[in-house]
């Protein structure tokens, strides 16, 4: 018998569970949204999914369901949001973000196995005594409760050191504390047993912009991948969280040269948390949001002529949620709303949702790898 689309997303089950799916549908994204203008190189669009918002805010689901072929939960998924304390793990959040994005046809990442941050209490001292039992049951409930839903999941996150403290470059973290470095293999393999359909990610921060400290991050992200592959760690995929810094300037040639080392490796790319700072910017938003732009605009022809590029996610769709407006250490000083994403507050296109459209139409096709690389 031929699966249907229900069988092949595995929904079913879930629909039950959260009683808010009703047929498996046809992609939502409009055609001339930015998952469209992405979708016809071979390349999907998307964004971090916000759950409360989602909740309270029916045109903030409209956008996501019209630009959008790929979400993530921004938080859902974290350790710090679905085991906040011993006991059952809460999947109420990710269960609903999961069925939003099924009821829209949509793909999904999974975000994040493994991360310094966000680590309650309880856990810290679980990882203390038996950090691989607890890694085993995080990742097998996680990853296996999702299980041939995911399209790929960052497995790693952010774990290159920023203080250049360690010859091997890994950040301090519970993890490494507990279990030295092949923690990351560990977490790896743990994905490949949970979900073996799953691309396994490493996703890091870091990486794009030109400053003297970012080329040994490059060095140790393409050091330590080399390993991985030649140990036949289950690592599918590197992704580039591109959140872009006014402060900082693009070297387009060093970006294009590590992007063809990754996928020199066999590996593919993601861009999995785009957005950009706009601190350094001016005020006057005809000039900032021309200067959003147009950094944003040079980073994606870059990421889009490497043909292993799969997926481009910003970090949220709308200025409204982005962590730069909402988290207070990030927000300008003049007061004004971060353009940061590709809608505004009100869900409208902005400058920036039509330089990121350009790029994507304008960009080469990539069907040929991306059917070769999704295989992989
Ligand atoms: O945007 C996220 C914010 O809502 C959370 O409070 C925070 C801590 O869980 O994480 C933010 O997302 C981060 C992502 O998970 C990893 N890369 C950096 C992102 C921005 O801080």
């Amino acid at each position: 018998m031929t699966p249907t689309r229900r069988d092949v997303f595995g929904i079913g089950a879930l629909a039950l569970a959260t009683g808010s799916v009703s047929a498996a549908p046809r992609g939502s994204w409009a055609a001339d949204g930015l998952n469209a203008a992405a979708a016809r190189k071979g390349v999907a669009y998307g964004s971090a999914v916000n759950i409360t918002p989602l909740r309270q805010n029916p045109a903030y689901g409209r956008a996501l369901a019209r630009e959008c072929g790929v979400l993530v939960p921004e938080n859902a998924m974290k350790l710090a949001y679905a085991w906040r304390a011993p006991g059952p793990i809460d999947f109420s959040f990710a269960d609903e973000t999961v069925a939003f994005a099924a009821s829209n046809g949509q793909r999904l990442r999974g975000h994040t196995l493994v991360w310094h941050e966000g680590i309650p209490a309880w856990a810290r001292e679980r990882i203390a005594r038996d950090a691989e039992g607890f890694l085993r049951d995080w990742i097998g409930a996680m990853a296996g409760r999702y299980r041939g839903r995911i399209e790929a999941w960052d497995v790693v996150n952010e774990i290159c050191g920023p203080d250049g403290g360690r010859a091997d470059g890994l950040r301090a973290s519970p993890w490494l504390a507990a279990l030295g470095p092949r923690y990351v293999d560990l977490a790896f393999t743990l994905l490949h047993d949970a979900d073996p359909a799953a691309a396994g990610v490493w996703n890091e921060n870091d990486l794009e912009l030109d400053a003297d400290w970012i080329a040994p991050r490059r060095a140790m992200v393409l050091r330590t991948l080399e390993g991985m592959v030649r140990r036949g760690v289950p690592v599918r995929r590197l992704g580039l969280q591109g959140h872009l810094y006014a402060k900082h300037p693009l070297d387009q040639d060093q970006l294009r040269r590590f992007l063809r080392d990754v996928a020199g490796l066999g590996l593919a790319i993601e861009i999995t948390e785009l957005d950009v700072n706009d601190k350094n910017f001016p005020a006057d938003l005809p000039s900032r949001d021309r200067a959003v732009s147009d950094l944003a605009r040079r980073f994606l022809d870059v990421v889009l002529d490497e043909p292993a590029t799969l997926n481009v996610l910003t970090w949220d769709i709308t200025n409204a949620n982005s962590w730069l407006n909402t988290n207070p250490q990030r927000r300008r000083a003049d007061g004004s709303i971060q353009r940061a994403l590709p809608l505004d507050e009100s869900f409208a296109r902005t400058p920036l949702w039509r330089a990121m459209h350009r790029a994507f139409s304008e960009a080469p096709d990539h069907r040929a790898a991306r059917d070769r690389l999704r295989r992989g």
